[in-house]
C-alpha cells in the first residue's frame, strides 16, 4: 500500500502512528504529497489533493484519517483500535470533540503562516479563542479512563492535535493546563509518537 502525507500534517500523522503501531510499516510505503500548489501533480492521484490518503493493494483510494486508520486496523482481523460495544458512543463523542479541536488549529496555523498583511485577526481571534475553551475543558476531562487506558484513537488524535498546537510559538497551550501536558508529556515517550513528532 502507498500512504500519500505530507510530514507537517497532523492527520497525516495520526495515520503513521497507526502504521507503527500496528506493525504495517512493511506494507505501507509513505510518499510525500505536494500539497497547496498549482498544477501538483498529486493531484493526479488524489484530485482532492488532501492527505492523508491510501493506496490499498487493489489500487482503490481512500481519504480521511479516521477513515485510513480503520481500515488498516481491521487488516489482520484483530483491531485493537475499535471500541467495546459500551464505549463506543463515548469513545466517538470525545474523538468527534478532539477533532473538532484539531480542524479549528489547522485554521489556525494555516492563518498565521499567511503574510501578515493577507492574516484575518477576526479568524485568528476566532480560532484562537475555540483552542482556549477546548483546551480548558480537556484539562477537567482527561482524567477519564478513555484518556488512561490502552491506546486507542482517542488518545492518538489527542496526542497529534496537542503536538501540532505546539508549533505555534505564540501561543502555550501548556499555560493553565498542567494536568493535561502531563498526559501529553508521558504519552508522548511512546516510540510511535516520538518518531513521528513535528
Ligand atoms: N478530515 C481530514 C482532514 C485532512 C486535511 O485537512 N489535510 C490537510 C493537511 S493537514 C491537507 O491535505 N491540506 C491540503 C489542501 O487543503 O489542499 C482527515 O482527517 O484526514
Amino acid at each position: 500500500m502507498q500512504l500519500y502525507i505530507t510530514t507537517g500534517s497532523p492527520y497525516a500523522r495520526i495515520v503513521r502512528v497507526v502504521v507503527l503501531e500496528k506493525g504495517l510499516t512493511d506494507r505501507v510505503e509513505i510518499l510525500q504529497a505536494k500539497t497547496r500548489q498549482t498544477g501538483s501533480p498529486y493531484y493526479d492521484i488524489n484530485p482532492s489533493g488532501r492527505v492523508p490518503y491510501l493506496i490499498r493493494d487493489d489500487g482503490v483510494g481512500l481519504e480521511d484519517s479516521a477513515l485510513i486508520c480503520a481500515y488498516l486496523d481491521q487488516l489482520d482481523n484483530n483491531p485493537v483500535f475499535a471500541f467495546p460495544a459500551d464505549q463506543v458512543w463515548e469513545a466517538r463523542r470525545l474523538e468527534a470533540l478532539v477533532r473538532s479541536m484539531l480542524d479549528g488549529l489547522a485554521v489556525l496555523v494555516r492563518e498565521k503562516r499567511r503574510p501578515l498583511n493577507e492574516q484575518s485577526p477576526t479568524i485568528v481571534l476566532h480560532e484562537t479563542d475555540r483552542a482556549k475553551r477546548m483546551l480548558d475543558l480537556w484539562e477537567t476531562e482527561i482524567g477519564q479512563p478513555i484518556f488512561n487506558g490502552p491506546l486507542n484513537m482517542v488518545q492518538i488524535v489527542m496526542v497529534c492535535t496537542l503536538g501540532f498546537a505546539g508549533l505555534l510559538s505564540d501561543f502555550d497551550w501548556r499555560a493553565g493546563h498542567p494536568k493535561l501536558a502531563k498526559w501529553f508529556d508521558e504519552l508522548s515517550k511512546r516510540p510511535s509518537f516520538a518518531s513521528t513528532a513535528p
